[in-house]
């Protein structure tokens, strides 16, 4: 290593080298954002990382500056689900890298791949006490599938190759990285800095995992009667959602969906089914499980007919009969499984064709039956606004181009059983850690990525409040979105259970929000904001919102006294 220039303080500019080809380890994480396909950083500056914004200059990549780091994190989680590459996100030490733990967090439950560069002090002040300074990589290796520090500025890009490879392996997830100021600041000769070259630095892990499996899978599901299949976020996140289509159109099995894979078949085809689930899962002699774990979503496992023929694919090891006992077992990438067993299946004759069709017409009577059953609810007219209406306005708004965000408690847990998402990906919400506050950093990741998209945003009251003032980034930047407040001046989720266990006199203790005018707060920061009380003035309002192609908040008084059913059984923490 050359020109090191430990003894620079924060705010102090290094010295650049006049001559020669030099490069500064800032400059090097950009050209090894580059190679990933990166286009744009999500950070908050701080001293310790103000090369790397330097590089992303040179490199043409974006910089989004926030509010807060936590939506920094987030917004990198948000940019890999949806372009499929990893993101990023840039903090400085200390505070700015413990403010982002709760995004790398929620990656890491949502196996999500992005990184996290950190800042750090000088490596000749180690452990002085200097500015900022804390075990980063400790702290964050049991978030991450990879959390390393950089020592040297030649292997800066290299670090950030080997995250790479790590963060996208198998089940992808975060990894973390801590850059020390001296190693970003200095300029090492060009020749002597490693420089993975894109495409050549890490090689796919997609895998159809044991052949033999994939033959008995295929035997299982030709000669069952009665199958069903449940895709889940890992259909999205390994980008299998067309492979999933032809799955189950070819073998003719009804799919359910849950988080990221919702909407992989949109409401309306045949082998979409949503609110028989439970009727399914009962009835079922085969049951498959595709890139879901068997958690608190899935009652771990045990809510799946005792007699069904149990099949579970997983992108990790460790997912797989994990909390339950499978018939069959497959680990490897859930769209080159299920493209494999199709094929295999077109080959084979099933013997049960006739019966696997009075099945599927079963479930889909059964579906309409329920669907009616609660189209009343849906249509309530009272005021304040029932959840339950505010979600079936929503769901008829969205169009084939609407990215679905759900950031909230009960107000969210009320749309996932009404808001269909109409294709492949256009759903969003934290995914098992369960995090409030991803509404707006998903929202500004998903328009930064793709501005074409249209994205409505669902918030709680509670949720939008964590992470509202990067509203402001949003207007900065530019980035429309229609947002939604279900404002019940609560945090209602948390609130019923306190009520049921301590009585309505105790009931209301730590969980009041106050009545805030969300759409107000949306016009300080330069939005667009209106607020609603009236059901049939939602739709209007959602227009407006769309026409004034700002970002903007619909503030909706909805009803504190309705609780989603799920938080009534109090489901979630059993
Ligand atoms: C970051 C974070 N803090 C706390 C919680 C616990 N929690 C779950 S739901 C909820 C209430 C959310 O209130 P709001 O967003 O207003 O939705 P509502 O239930 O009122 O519809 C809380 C606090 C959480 N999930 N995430
Ligand atoms: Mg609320």
């Amino acid at each position: 290593m050359t020109a090191t220039s430990t003894e620079v303080q924060a705010g102090t500019p290094a010295a650049r080298p006049t001559e020669g080809e030099t490069i500064s380890g800032g400059h090097l994480v950009a050209k090894a954002l580059r190679a990933e396909g990166i286009d744009v950083i999500f950070t908050l500056c701080g001293g310790h990382i103000i090369d790397i914004y330097d590089g992303c200059i040179d490199e043409g990549i974006q910089v989004i500056d926030v509010r807060h780091e936590q939506v920094a994190a987030h917004a990198a989680d948000g940019y890999a689900r949806v372009t499929g590459r990893p993101g990023c996100a840039v903090v400085t030490a200390g505070p700015g890298t413990t403010d982002a733990i709760t995004g790398v967090a929620n990656a890491f439950r949502a196996e999500s791949p992005m990184l996290l560069i950190g800042g750090q002090g000088a490596l000749n002040q180690h452990k002085m006490g200097s500015l900022q300074d804390l075990p980063h990589v400790d702290i964050m290796r049991p978030i991450t599938k990879f959390a390393s520090n950089v020592v040297t500025t030649e292997r800066v890009a290299d670090m950030c190759s080997m995250a790479f490879r790590e963060a996208m392996a198998g089940a992808p997830g975060p990894a973390f990285l801590e850059i020390g100021r001296d190693i970003l600041d200095a300029h090492v000769p060009l020749e002597s800095a490693v420089l993975p070259q894109p495409g050549h630095y890490r090689a796919s892990t997609k895998s159809i995992g044991d052949p033999n499996d994939v033959d008995r899978l295929t035997e299982i599901l030709v000669d069952a009667e009665r199958p069903c299949v449940l895709l889940g976020s890992q259909v999205w996140t390994a980008r299998g959602s067309d492979a999933a289509i032809d799955f189950v159109r070819k073998l003719n099995i009804p799919a359910f969906m849950n988080g990221a894979a919702r909407g992989t078949l949109p409401p309306g085809d045949p082998h979409h089914f949503h609110l028989t689930r439970r009727h399914a899962f009962n009835n079922a002699d085969v049951i498959l499980i595709v890139g879901t774990p068997f958690d608190f979503r899935m009652g771990y496992g045990k809510r799946l007919s005792q007699d069904a023929t149990v099949v579970q694919i997983d992108m990790d090891y460790r997912t797989v009969a994990k909390n339950r006992d499978v018939s069959l077992g497959l680990v490897g990438d859930p769209g080159a499984i299920l493209a494999e067993v199709a094929k295999a299946a077109s080959e084979r004759s099933g013997k049960s064709a006739d019966k696997r069709e009075s099945w599927l017409e079963s479930l889909r009577q059964e579906e309409q039956r329920l669907k009616e059953e609660r189209l009343p609810r849906l249509m309530r007219a009272d005021a304040p606004v029932h959840p339950l209406r505010l979600a079936h306005e929503i769901n008829e708004f969205l169009t084939e181009n609407s990215l679905f965000i759900g950031d909230g408690g009960d107000v969210v847990t009320f749309s996932g059983g009404v808001v269909q998402p109409k294709g492949p990906g256009l759903w969003m919400d934290p995914g098992p850690l369960g995090t409030l506050g991803v509404g707006v950093p998903f929202a500004m990741a998903a328009k930064v990525a793709r501005p074409d998209r249209e994205v409505v945003c669902l918030f709680g009251d509670g949720a939008f409040s964590l992470t509202g003032w990067d509203f402001e980034t949003m207007v900065r930047f530019d980035l429309p979105f229609i947002g939604v407040v279900g404002n019940n001046s609560y945090m209602n989720q948390i609130r019923y259970g306190q009520i049921q266990k301590y009585g309505e006199a105790r009931g209301d203790v730590g969980n009041k929000l106050g009545d805030v005018k969300y759409d107000e707060f949306a016009k300080m920061l330069g939005g667009y904001g209106e607020e609603v009380r009236d059901p049939k003035d939602l739709r209007p309002a959602l227009e407006r919102a769309r026409e004034s192609g700002k970002p903007s908040l619909i503030n909706v008084w909805i009803d504190p006294n309705a609780f989603a059913p799920g938080t009534m059984n109090q489901t979630m923490y059993k």
